[in-house]
C-alpha cells in the first residue's frame, strides 16, 4: 500500500509539473496507457493471492480514478490558459480612431447616387437593380418602342454579335428594363428607384459612352400626375437643399410614357456659379411621365385597373451641377488628384438626418 501512495505522489507531482498539453499527454500515457505504470500494476492483480487481490484491487482502481481526474482537471486548466493567452494576443481595440487618410475618397457619382437613394428611401421607395446586358424585349419592345422605329436609333445602342437565332443582346441604354422585370415579377403597389450604369455610343464634351441614371417608378390604382409632381418637387428641394424652388413641366415625347414631360427648375448664374431657387432662367433636370398603357399591358397589368408614373435622371450631370464640376470626362479619367479634390469622406455617407453632401 505504501507503494501505491508513493506512486500516486510521484504521478501527481508529474501532473503538476506538466506545463503544456503535450507534456501532460506524456504523463497520461506513462501512467494510464497500455504499458503505463498503473495499467501494469492492474495487470499483475491476476497473479496475486485472493487476499492480496482483495486489498490491492480497490486500491488500484481508486488510484486509476484519482489520477484520471487529476489529468482531466489539469487538461482543462491548460486549455483555459491557452484560450486566455490567444484572446489577450489577438485583442482588437475597436475604440481606436480610424485613419481616414488611408481610406481614399468616394467618387462624386457614388456620392450623388447615395444621396438620391437616401432621399427616395425616406419617401418609402425600394431600390431595384438589374443586368447591364439586356435583350431587345426588356430594353425596347416592352417599353413600347415600335420595331424599326427611329427611337431605337436615338439611343445609339451598343449591340453584341448576333446569336444563332439572329437576336442580338445589347448594353442597356437606360435602366428601364429593371422596371419591366419588376412589373412582370411582382404585383402592385410598386414603388422603386433604379440606380445603375447605362450605355450609349456617344462621346463628346457632355456625353460619355457609359453614364449613370437613377430612374423611378410608381404603380398603383390611383397614382396620378399630381403625385408625380409632388414627388419630384420634394426630391429637388432636398437634393439641392433649397426650400423654395420654381419648377415647370414642359411637354415632351418618350415612347414609354404618355403624357411625357421634362422638368426644369429655376436658376440664376452669378459669375461662374449656378444658384438654384432664384433667377429667371430654366434648367432641365429630368424627364418623366405617366406610364404608357401599352407598357402596362406588355407587363401583364390591366391599364383599366392600374396606372403609374415614372421618371429618369442622369446622375453624372446632377453631380456636375450640384458640386460645380466643370468637365464630365474627368469623372472617368482615374486621376487620383481629381478624386482627392472632388471626392467625399467615406466616413460621412449621405443621410437625411445629418446632411447629404458636405
Ligand atoms: C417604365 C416606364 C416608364 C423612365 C423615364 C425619362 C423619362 C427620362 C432620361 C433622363 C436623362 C434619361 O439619363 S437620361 O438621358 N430619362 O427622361 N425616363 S420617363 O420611364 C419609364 C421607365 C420604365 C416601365
Amino acid at each position: 500500500m505504501t507503494d501505491i501512495k508513493q506512486l500516486e505522489t510521484e504521478l501527481v507531482t508529474k501532473i503538476d509539473a506538466a506545463n503544456d498539453l503535450a507534456a501532460l499527454e506524456e504523463v497520461r500515457v506513462g501512467a494510464l496507457g497500455k504499458k503505463g505504470v498503473v495499467s501494469l500494476q492492474m495487470k499483475s492483480l491476476g497473479k496475486m493471492s485472493p487476499e492480496a487481490r482483495k486489498e490491492m484491487g480497490p486500491a488500484l482502481n481508486g488510484l486509476k480514478a484519482r489520477i484520471g481526474d487529476a489529468i482531466e482537471a489539469k487538461k482543462a486548466a491548460l486549455e483555459d490558459a491557452a484560450l486566455d493567452a490567444a484572446l489577450a494576443s489577438e485583442k482588437i481595440d475597436v475604440t481606436l480612431p480610424p485613419r481616414p487618410e488611408r481610406l481614399g475618397k468616394i467618387h462624386p457619382v457614388s456620392q450623388v447616387t447615395e444621396e438620391i437613394v437616401a432621399i427616395f428611401s425616406a419617401m418609402g421607395f425600394d431600390v431595384a437593380e438589374g443586368p447591364d446586358i439586356e435583350d431587345d424585349f426588356h430594353n425596347f419592345t416592352a417599353l413600347n418602342f415600335p420595331e424599326d422605329h427611329p427611337a431605337r436609333e436615338m439611343h445609339d445602342t451598343f449591340f453584341f454579335e448576333p446569336k444563332e437565332d439572329g437576336s442580338r443582346m445589347l448594353l442597356r441604354t437606360h435602366t428601364s428594363p429593371v422596371q419591366i422585370r419588376t412589373m412582370m415579377a411582382q404585383k402592385p403597389p410598386i414603388r422603386i428607384i433604379i440606380p445603375g450604369r447605362t450605355f450609349r455610343c456617344d462621346s463628346d464634351q457632355t456625353h460619355t459612352p457609359m453614364f449613370h441614371q437613377v430612374e423611378g417608378l410608381v404603380i398603383d390604382k390611383q397614382a396620378h400626375m399630381g403625385h408625380l409632381k409632388g414627388t419630384l418637387e420634394a426630391f429637388v428641394k432636398t437634393f439641392f437643399e433649397i426650400d423654395d424652388v420654381k419648377t415647370r413641366f414642359r411637354p415632351h415625347f418618350f415612347p414609354f410614357t404618355e403624357p411625357s414631360a421634362e422638368m426644369d427648375i429655376g436658376y440664376e448664374r452669378v459669375g461662374n456659379e449656378i444658384r438654384f431657387g432664384q433667377g429667371d432662367d430654366w434648367m432641365e433636370i429630368l424627364g418623366c411621365g405617366m406610364v404608357h398603357p401599352n407598357v402596362l399591358k406588355n407587363c401583364g397589368l390591366d391599364p383599366d385597373e392600374y396606372q403609374g408614373f415614372a421618371w429618369g435622371m442622369g446622375v453624372d450631370r446632377l453631380a456636375m451641377l450640384k458640386y460645380g464640376i466643370p468637365d464630365l470626362r474627368d469623372f472617368f479619367a482615374s486621376d487620383a488628384r481629381w478624386l482627392e479634390h472632388y471626392g467625399f469622406d467615406p466616413l460621412d455617407p449621405p443621410n437625411l438626418a445629418t446632411g447629404l453632401g458636405k
